[in-house]
């Protein structure tokens, strides 16, 4: 089975609290701080692996989990940290975020690492919060919690070169002469389900990655054939082989088709037909090929790039390889960058959030939010008052403060962090 989308909820491990405690000495009650550090929450990463071509391994899975931290403990020991865990994945895996649609992850390189969900850190022990004017804390920070994302992972196959046409025009043959790949070959429409992927040598020694893909029929833009779930690999290639069948199976125009195909890819995304393109007129030692070429050269004119052969009989497949090398080498890869929507258009650069925001309520008060004030929320103990009093001198380095004052705000006013009241003071 080829699976090359799957959803899933990655939960990193939340950190370890910090912990309280103090040195027995002999005589002293609080002989001093000694509640160590909790331990970091294990991370979720995601690993490049060359040996994977689908994503079957994570189909039936929810959720990937990774270990929280341990608490901190007394004699100001840490907390052991959640181990990572590491997830394969193959080659041309785009990582999306369900809820902002935005790519977190793209995986092009073998063994290349992206953090997809990030382990929290562990909270502070009070040893860590003593100094000249508090010598005996009586509070640490809370681990903060781990980070947890629904995801979609996209397979896009990475190749240099995609074979794009009709049902049975030869393009899996033509990969089967070319390449140690063996996919099955029949007189039949639609005997490739899957993509598969060839390795090109060719004999001055260039060699190319040369994806077969499944058959595109007419409305496959729309959903018919197999269509839409394989144009997403064409978009990744950077130059398109267009199979043609000039013998015209079952009685079908090689021009037609010719249009019809490029139609259909114009429909999925405009910008693949900005890409090299070469036509592989094929099945040319069949008896109506060579009057057919010669009336599909002159329908199409001069500016596209036509090299007949035939894949059944071998004949002439290394001049349309060095084709397609020398193409791959005048591509620039700005030109490709350019072209390639996806990776170009959502890697944009995106602003960071605001670490707070100031809403007003419906009775008129100002409430403090946003993710930065949601960490230190999270990691503070309200029952202490030392906590408390570090979290207010983080807000304060936050620009929370001068922000509210700005608005207004006075000493004893009431102001709401997330929706929680607290009297304002300096
Ligand atoms: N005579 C002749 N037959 C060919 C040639 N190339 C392919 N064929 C035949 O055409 C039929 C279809 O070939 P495939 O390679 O399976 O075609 P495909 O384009 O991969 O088809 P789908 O996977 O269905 O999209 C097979 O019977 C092949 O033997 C050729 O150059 N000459
Ligand atoms: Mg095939």
């Amino acid at each position: 089975m080829f699976v090359d989308e799957v959803q899933l909820t990655v939960k990193a491990g939340n950190g370890g609290n910090g912990n309280v405690s103090f040195r027995h000495e002999y005589l002293v009650a609080k002989g001093g701080p000694y509640g160590g550090d909790g331990g970091r929450g294990g991370s979720i990463i995601f690993v490049g692996d060359e040996g994977l071509t689908t994503l079957l391994d994570l189909k039936y899975k929810r959720i990937v989990r990774a270990q929280n931290g341990q608490n901190g403990m007394t004699k100001n020991c840490f907390g052991k940290s959640g181990e990572d865990v590491y997830v394969k994945v193959p080659i041309g895996s785009v990582v999306y975020d369900l809820k902002t649609n935005a790519v977190i992850a793209d995986i092009t390189r073998n063994k290349q690492e992206v953090v997809i969900a990030k382990g929290g850190k562990g909270g502070r022990g009070n040893s860590s919060f003593a100094n000249a004017h508090i010598t005996a804390p009586q509070f640490a920070e809370s681990g903060e919690p781990g980070e947890e994302k629904e995801i979609k992972i996209v397979l896009k196959i990475l190749a240099d070169v995609g074979l794009v046409g009709f049902p049975s025009v030869g393009k899996s043959t033509l990969i089967s002469v070319c390449s140690a790949s063996k996919p099955k070959i029949a007189d039949y429409p639609f005997t490739t389900l899957v993509p598969n992927l060839g390795v090109v040598r060719i004999n001055d020694g260039r060699s190319f990655v040369m994806a077969d893909l499944p058959g595109l029929i007419e409305g496959a833009s729309m959903g018919a054939g197999l269509g839409i779930q394989f144009l997403k690999h064409i978009e990744r290639t950077r130059v398109i082989v267009h199979v043609i069948d000039m013998d015209s199976y079952e009685g079908r125009n090689p021009y037609d088709d010719y249009v019809k195909i490029n139609k259909e890819l114009e429909s999925y995304n405009p910008k693949l037909l900005l890409r090299p393109q070469i036509v592989a007129a094929n099945k040319m030692d069949l008896p109506n090929a060579k009057e057919n070429l010669e009336e599909f050269k002159k329908l199409v004119g001069e500016d596209v790039k036509i090299i007949p052969i035939s894949a059944y009989t071998r004949n002439n497949i290394e001049p349309l390889l060095i084709e397609v090398a020398n193409t791959l080498e005048n591509i620039k890869l700005d030109d490709f960058e350019e072209n390639d929507v996806d990776k170009v258009i959502e890697y944009r650069y995106v602003k960071p959030e605001d670490p707070f925001t100031i809403e007003v309520t419906e009775e008129g008060l100002y409430n403090v939010v946003g993710p930065e004030i949601k960490k230190l929320f999270d990691i503070t103990n309200f029952e202490k008052e030392e906590s408390v009093r570090m979290f207010a001198m983080k807000l304060r380095k936050l620009g929370v403060d001068e922000k509210l004052r700005e608005l207004g705000v006075k000493d004893d006013d009431t102001v709401l962090i997330l929706g929680y009241e607290f009297e304002f003071y300096d």
